[in-house]
């Protein structure tokens, strides 16, 4: 590498993740960014504090709409996305009603498809029809089903890919396609991904939104969200959506346990994804096993788009035993070191029954349709030592 592409070269995905939008300088050298303890900020004067109201001064006001540490992530989270700004919030699902109920208003339509998490599911057809808002739940992976079930009424729409729980993937760059030609803006929940697997918006998605609580966070001690995008939309989400909407901002102490774990996200995701792989396959190869969903297999119905869409296949997997609901149950029950919780992303490897738990509030009807059958059971393989896991699968298996 000659010295001018070596100075031109922009920083890699961990170097911002870990430095991006700091100088130790700036806070008597301290190496890790202070927590900002404080739900407001001194004005240096009167006018001072009115000219911040006015949008006509930069600088913090109050805590609900902007701290320190929120600056920080938000820069770190918009530069790993490739977005133009970022917010953060108190959740995911904070992140997911800040956005929504900023972008749509009673008359207006939106369309989602009919895999996504259980609340996220809740929020959009039973919460947002009670505010005139129409909701379409249809199937994003049939590009001409979605061409035919919008209109110019629909302002967004919204998906999951992977899709929590069985790991649907969708094409991001097909759906932005058929939503911009309706003027609708395109939402994509990259939870499961995260940006070392996927970029939505540079596949055309306009806004991108995570749980944080899940792999950004990556420990299971916080409840986090963020959404990025396009500076003008980000600063509607902030000054609406979060300042007087919701008011779910995120703590200026989970803004530090969010940031650790971004420091760390890109290795993290590695070994969650290689050890993911190890346990489909293994899962794959099982006669108690009657089904595995793993995007990186290579029967998986969608193999060919999450090989071109994703840069590893994810640390997620669903699989059914034969014997439906009553041998998955007493699989959760044989497992000694995996434990039975639901959320994802964390160093403990997770597992959970989406029927019972993360999507009971889906109607069984709702579950059937959307292919969350009653047998299904989710894994969050976590970083524990790959043979471990694979032993404790395989001794719960051998014991039923
Ligand atoms: O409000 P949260 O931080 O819990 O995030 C909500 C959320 C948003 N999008 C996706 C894709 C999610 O998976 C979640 C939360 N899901 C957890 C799970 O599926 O285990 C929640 C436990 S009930």
């Amino acid at each position: 590498m000659s010295d001018a592409t070596r100075r031109n070269r922009p920083q890699g995905f961990s170097t911002r993740a870990i430095h991006l939008g700091y100088d130790p300088a700036s806070a008597h050298g301290a190496l890790t960014p202070p927590i900002y303890m404080t739900s407001t900020f001194a004005f240096e004067t009167a006018e001072a504090g009115s000219e911040m109201f006015r949008g006509e001064r930069a600088g913090y006001i109050y805590g609900r709409t902007k701290n320190p540490g929120q600056t920080i992530l938000e820069e770190r989270m918009a530069s790993l996305e490739g977005g133009e700004a970022g917010m953060t919030t108190a959740s995911g699902m904070a992140a997911l009603s800040a956005t929504m109920m900023t972008l749509l208003s009673a008359g207006d339509e939106v369309a989602i498809d009919h895999t996504i998490y259980g609340n996220s599911y809740a929020y959009f057809t039973q919460a947002l029809p009670r505010f005139g808002i129409g909701v379409k739940v249809v199937d994003f992976t049939d590009t001409g089903a979605l061409r035919d079930a919008i209109s110019e009424r629909t302002r967004v729409l919204f998906f999951e890919t992977p899709a929590n729980p069985n790991l649907r993937v969708i094409d991001i760059a097909a759906v932005a396609a058929v939503g911009h030609a309706v003027g609708a803006r395109v939402v994509v929940d990259n939870t499961f991904a995260t940006p070392i697997l996927q970029r939505p918006l540079s596949l055309g998605a306009d806004i991108v939104m995570h749980s944080a609580t899940k792999y950004l966070g990556g420990h299971g001690d916080m409840l986090g969200g963020v959404v990025i995008g396009p500076a003008d939309v980000m600063g509607q989400i902030r000054s609406t959506g979060l300042r007087w909407i919701t008011g779910a901002t995120l703590s200026p102490f989970n803004c530090f346990l969010m940031m650790r774990g971004l420091k760390t996200l890109e290795i993290r995701m590695e070994r969650h994804c290689s050890s993911a792989f190890a346990v489909a396959q293994m899962l794959q190869g099982h006669s108690r096993i009657s089904r595995v969903s793993y995007p990186g297999l290579p029967d998986f119905p969608q193999y060919d788009l999450a090989k071109r869409q994703m840069a590893m296949s994810g640390g997620l997997l669903s699989f059914e035993l034969d014997g439906g609901i009553a041998n998955g149950m007493a699989f959760m029950n044989n497992l000694k070191l995996i434990t039975r919780a639901v959320s994802l992303g964390d160093a403990e490897t997770l597992v959970q029954h989406p029927a019972s738990m993360t999507h009971a509030i889906v109607s069984p009807e709702d579950r059937a349709k959307n292919g969350i059958t009653d047998g299904l059971l989710r894994l969050s393989v976590g970083l524990e030592n790959p043979d471990d896991i694979l032993e404790d699968v395989e001794q719960a298996l051998n014991a039923l």
